[in-house]
């Protein structure tokens, strides 16, 4: 009797509610989906508000946590999530039910009046990309601005490369496993998916390798400017795998090789392939270390890190690295590359290395990640590898933004906001279409970073730039629209407490 009572009262409340007039097509998404159509009105979020989940679904239960508590920030209390069999009437409704093929794996529809906001999609990944369409959603409206709203209306989207990373360099300076997890936190809100950790480098080797114990012991001792350096056990690499997956977000480690292996030669001197003897480096150079490439022992050593990376990677790639590698006779390059194709294959993975390695034998199964040179990343698609696309001029956001940038590198170029998102995928290397693109991919390298504010202010906002290159259709790309969306999200950032580059190209709407 009381249960029938109280569900007339919710009606009564739920239905007093005026409608309150708002504009869908006036809040300002990043990345731009890729149809909204706006039906002027809104659905209100307050106390009453629940999450409707379908039942027997974990999955959705935990997406249905994360957006429970990121929208109790708007209400009194705790917004409630309940299991349901059927849609319900009113309320949020996160649905994951199979069909819209047009949707992929990541694409959402959501659909909301003034009773209901629902959320559909073929997988967990396509509703948490969802999620974030939503909770950029959410403004303040009616009188006085004293309403939380959800404008009406319809979005159908679906990401244009199903590749869309952040690179943080741990190597140069080492980064531990919270400043990770919150670089993944901001990387998720924008729907960035691939966390690329580039592991290794001259300077330090940052994670445990149990065959080869003195990798970290003795070559993740330091980093850049003398630092105590650090690394990763197994355990705590697993931790990051598992949290960025949670945010449906995958981690590709690298290693670096047969250059940029200082630290490994330090470590175990009968890897070097120079003849000067390695000490521990904490500078900034490049291109002066390599491996034995004709010593057997060297494979053992590919070998055993590759298995031991594949054993705790859930994704499918594995980037060996490849770059730089100047003191490196080619014909030697060429050599080491092939066998490590093959160990890598051996382990089930696929192999991404920087521009250079289109050099190798490499085919229709490896990714070439374009940095440099134009005519590696035409080898590479002619060779039928999958291009992924870190151009230095655009994507690097190690780069200055101007000449007065307190950190950061500028042998690249100097990378305003507008160089960095203005430019197309398709358009970049001629010969390079859409088919040989796997997707883009944003480096951050850290020989003059930090901290995790140097991290924030170099990432963004240029990241979310690039984020919405990857997603968004190739029409809706416009920098003029661009930068009045993402000063509309000045105010996030700063709620965020993230210690973005605040760009005078863009109209920043701090209140
Ligand atoms: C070049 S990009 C490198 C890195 C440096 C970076 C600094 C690439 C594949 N190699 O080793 O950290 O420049 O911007």
């Amino acid at each position: 009797m009381t249960a029938i009572i109280v569900s007339v009262l919710m009606q009564m409340v739920v239905s007093c509610q005026k409608p309150v007039p708002a504009d869908l097509s006036k809040v300002s998404l990043i990345p731009v989906p890729v149809e909204l159509k706006a039906s002027g009105s809104s659905f209100q979020l307050n106390e009453n508000t629940e999450v409707f989940i379908p039942s027997e679904s974990p999955e959705v239960k935990a997406l249905a946590n994360v957006l429970s508590s990121q929208l109790s920030k708007y209400t009194q209390g705790k917004i409630t999530i309940s299991e349901v069999d059927g849609a319900p009437v009113r309320g949020i409704y996160l649905s994951l039910r199979a069909g819209h093929k047009q949707l992929g794996t990541e694409g959402y529809q959501l659909l909301i009046d003034e009773k209901k906001v629902e959320l559909r999609a073929n997988e967990a990944a396509g509703l948490f990309r969802g999620m974030q369409t939503l909770l950029q959603s959410v403004i303040k409206g009616g009188e006085n601005n004293a309403l939380t709203l959800i404008p009406s209306g319809s979005v159908t989207d679906y990401p244009r490369y199903g590749y869309r990373g952040l690179m943080l360099d741990v190597s140069r300076h080492f980064f531990g496993i919270d400043d990770v997890k919150h670089i993944i936190d901001l990387a998720a809100a924008y729907k960035i998916n691939v966390l690329h950790l580039h592991l290794t480098d001259d300077q330090g080797w940052r994670i445990e390798i149990q065959s080869w114990p003195k990798l970290t012991t003795v070559g993740g001792s330091t980093q850049v400017g003398g630092g105590e350096g650090g690394f990763y056990t197994q355990e705590q690499f697993k931790e990051i795998v598992q949290y960025a997956k949670e945010k449906h977000i995958m981690v590709v480690p690298e290693i670096d090789m047969p250059g940029h292996t200082n630290a490994a030669v330090v470590a175990y001197p009968e890897l070097n392939g120079t003849k000067k003897k390695a000490e521990l480096y904490t500078g900034t150079k490049v291109g002066f270390s390599t491996l034995a490439t004709r010593k057997e022992k060297t494979y053992q050593f590919v070998d055993d890190v590759i298995r031991e990376l594949a054993a705790i990677t859930d994704g499918p790639y594995i980037h060996i690295g490849g770059d730089e590698s100047h003191v490196t006779k080619d014909k030697d390059y060429v050599y080491f590359i092939n066998r490590t194709k093959e160990i890598v294959k051996k382990y089930n993975k696929t192999m991404i290395g920087w521009d250079e390695i289109a050099h190798a034998n490499i085919d229709e199964s490896d990714v070439v990640q374009y940095w440099a040179k134009d005519e590696n990343a035409t080898m590479g698609v002619n060779k039928g590898a999958k291009v992924l696309l870190s151009p230095s001029k655009r994507t690097y956001l190690d780069m200055k933004y101007d000449s007065t940038t307190h950190i950061g590198l500028t042998w690249a170029a100097i990378i305003e906001l507008e160089d960095s998102y203005n430019w197309k995928p398709e358009t970049l290397v001629e010969g390079i279409n859409e088919e040989h693109i796997l997707g883009i991919e944003s480096p951050l390298w850290t020989e003059t970073v930090e901290t995790v504010d140097d991290i924030e202010y170099l990432v963004f906002p240029r990241l979310i730039g690039h984020a919405e290159i990857g997603w968004s259709l190739a029409s809706k790309l416009d920098w003029n629209d661009f930068k009045v969306r993402l000063g509309q999200h000045g105010k996030r950032l700063t709620e965020l407490d993230v210690n973005f580059y605040q760009s005078k190209q863009v109209p920043w709407v701090m209140e």
